[in-house]
């Protein structure tokens, strides 16, 4: 029999480290879920999963290094997944220096104390699509020139970077995962996915509201976090630490979600007008449903940019199994569930 490995998962309250925490459970791991002190523990994402009694919740924040190096001591993790962090591009042009602190130097505190203290750890450094930004090909691998367009990225790159260098310096196992966006019933309400889903389900179920959003022509690579906490897991088994990309190969505007999920939700929406003028309508009672809002539009933007995921599946045999229309329709029959039992969520 082998023996029981230890996975310490940061950021543990967030979307992935819920899907990531029950993947690790059903391995068999002993799971150390870290997540920022707060004056209430923010649990609802793994209570919804079932998992919060089979995994040992601990204080961890990646801006104090003694506190990381404190718990790499006392819990001797093989493995370390980093998913803790700002991990809104949005709010990254509000907040630029603290999102570096976090996502940029946090990944570097990590490295560092992981390289003092434990040395043999495996490392998961949640790298990001937006490294990327402005490229020459709408098709991006692993050794595409990378020119991102939003703190958040930049700071993303400098972690990337941080990553090859204490692999290549220090031999350390550690490796990044470049992921596109992966959504889920799970997502936060700030980000665009959710905030269709949960707005269009209670427009659904009676709800006077109206959706306000931004740029509806801005398009993502989107595909569902139960696949990808998958490719994370696998990552770490590989003989070799080496980045990967990880992506559905498909793009879709913010338009087409929001007609997605209205059709998911029973709402056909029509589209009238133009730019911060247009507005999604009811086609049947000529209701507005949608609008735009310029305080949504942000001062840059990556390209439409799709991952080629031919090293994952190559290397990691691993493949998305859910496609965008599912993914819509999960999002939506779970915020419809809620919209009906009065929930509020996230
Ligand atoms: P999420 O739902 O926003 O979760 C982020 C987690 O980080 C939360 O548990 C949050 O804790 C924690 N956190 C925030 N600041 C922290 C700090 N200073 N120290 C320790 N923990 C902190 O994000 P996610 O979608 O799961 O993403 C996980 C990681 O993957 C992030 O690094 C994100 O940037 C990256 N990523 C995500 C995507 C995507 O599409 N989802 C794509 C590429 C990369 P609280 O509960 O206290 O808020
Ligand atoms: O949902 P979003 O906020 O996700 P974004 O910026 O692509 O970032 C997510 O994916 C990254 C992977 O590439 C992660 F690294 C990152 O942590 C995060 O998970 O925005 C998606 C698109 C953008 O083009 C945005 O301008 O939707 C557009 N959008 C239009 N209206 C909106 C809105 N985004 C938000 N959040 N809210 C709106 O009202």
């Amino acid at each position: 029999m082998t023996a029981q490995k230890t996975a310490l998962i940061t950021g543990v309250t967030g979307q992935d480290g819920a899907y990531l925490a029950a993947l690790l459970v059903a391995k068999n791991y002993r799971v150390i879920g870290a997540s920022r002190r707060a004056s209430t523990l923010n649990l609802p994402r793994l209570a919804a999963l079932d998992v919060v009694k089979d995994i040992e919740l601990r204080t961890l924040d990646v801006l104090d290094p003694t506190n990381v190096a404190r718990i790499i001591e006392e819990v001797a993790p093989d493995e370390i997944y980093n998913l803790g962090g700002q991990s809104s591009v949005q709010t990254s042009f509000q907040q630029p220096i603290y999102t570096s602190e976090v996502i940029g130097l946090g990944v570097l505190r990590l490295l560092e104390m992981v390289r003092l203290v434990k040395p043999d750890t495996r490392i998961y450094n949640a790298s990001s699509s937006e490294i990327f930004g402005h490229v020459d090909t709408l098709m991006v691998s692993e050794d595409t020139p990378c020119q991102p367009r939003s703190p958040y990225g930049v700071a993303k790159l400098y972690a990337h970077w941080a990553v090859i260098n204490y692999r290549e310096a220090y031999d350390l196992f550690a490796a990044s995962g470049i992921l596109f966006n992966h959504e889920s019933p799970l997502r936060g309400m700030d980000f665009v996915t959710r905030k269709i889903t949960a707005t269009l389900a209670q427009i659904a179920c009676g709800g006077q509201q109206i959706l306000s959003l931004g740029n509806l022509d801005n398009a993502r690579d989107w595909g569902f976090a139960g696949d990808y906490v998958e490719a994370m897991w696998r990552m770490l088994q590989q003989d070799k630490a080496e980045d990967f990309i990880i992506a559905s190969g498909h793009k879709h505007s913010v338009r087409q979600f929001v007609e997605q999920a209205g059709q998911a939700a029973g709402l056909d929406i029509v589209w009238q007008g133009e730019g911060v003028n247009e507005v999604g309508l009811e086609r049947k009672t000529g209701r507005q449903l949608v609008g735009v809002d310029a305080k949504f539009y942000r001062p840059s933007e990556p390209d439409a940019l799709i991952g080629d995921i031919t090293k994952a599946k190559n290397q990691l045999q691993w493949q998305p199994t859910v496609s965008f229309d599912r993914l819509v329709e999960m999002m939506i029959d779970e915020d419809m569930r809620r919209a009906r039992d009065g929930q509020v969520w996230f």
